[in-house]
């Protein structure tokens, strides 16, 4: 996977992705980070790349030439290598909200482009030109699109192979069924009186997994009572359901998982 990012703050960008897993993931060659700064694009004397609002209103509004110029350059960069237009993401509050499937999906791409805007946004007609996908990660309001950029990178490329150490766990945490995670303990034992669940250190592996899905219905259902409600559960789990809960049917349910 090849990201580049548009932005006034590279800087922002490569320091918060160039630490613990996505970092070690670009020094192994798995991910390439580009960050491109828009103010270098930029045609004007002064280095402006922000105007006053046709129209008038409060706020700066950023320009649509070194945004398309900033663009062109990375399309360039892409060409020698890649397979026709890339995906732009444009990060604003007024896009689809990010998700896992969304993550999922967007993982499967060669290249991604993401344009972080600022002040009171970009001037929409570079937009229509160039942005293929508005993206929100979530219903609050941030001053630009860095933090959101450095979020659905982190997540998009723990679903690249190679990227976690182990294979396993992308599949296994919470959301790939549905589910939240069910909890974890490690040394020691006893910790201030609290002792790690019994069944833990039975060595009983269909017992611990059993345990461990329970668990996660649980939790979810306690913490999350709108993806426990949307989840796919089987025989053995409803026998929990009932007995735990008291909750006779759901909505989805398979004979065996
Ligand atoms: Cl993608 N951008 C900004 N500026 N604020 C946000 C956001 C994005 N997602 C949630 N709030």
């Amino acid at each position: 996977m090849n990201y580049y990012v548009m932005t006034l703050f590279p800087e922002m960008i490569e320091q918060g992705l160039h630490t613990s897993v996505i970092g070690r993931a670009i020094g192994k060659g798995i991910l390439s980070l580009h960050c491109e700064n828009i103010r270098d694009y930029t045609k004007e004397k002064h280095g402006h790349v922000d105007d006053y609002p046709y129209g008038g209103g409060a706020g700066m509004v950023m320009q649509a030439q070194p945004v398309y110029d900033c663009y062109q350059n990375i399309c360039e960069k892409i060409g020698e290598t890649g397979t026709g237009k890339p995906r732009v993401i444009y990060l604003t509050p007024q896009g689809k909200t990010f998700d896992q499937t969304m993550s999922r999906e967007l993982a499967q791409e060669e290249n991604l482009v993401f344009l972080c805007g600022h002040y009171e946004g970009i001037d929409e007609r570079v937009l229509e030109m160039i942005v293929t996908d508005y993206v929100s990660i979530g219903d609050y309001v941030l001053t630009g699109g860095e933090l959101p950029a450095m979020v659905m990178i982190d997540s998009i490329s723990r679903n690249i192979p190679g990227v976690l150490n182990n294979d396993i766990s992308a599949e296994t945490e919470s959301f790939s069924d549905g589910l939240l995670e069910y909890p974890q303990y490690t040394r020691p034992e006893e910790f201030m009186g609290q002792r790690v669940p019994d069944v833990l250190l039975s060595g009983h592996h269909a017992n611990i997994e059993r345990w461990r899905r329970n668990q996660s219905i649980l939790r979810t259902y306690e913490r999350r009572p709108d993806l426990f409600e949307e989840a796919v559960y089987d025989k053995k789990d409803m026998k929990f359901i009932r007995e735990e809960l008291g909750i006779q049917r759901v909505k989805h349910y398979i004979e065996k998982k």
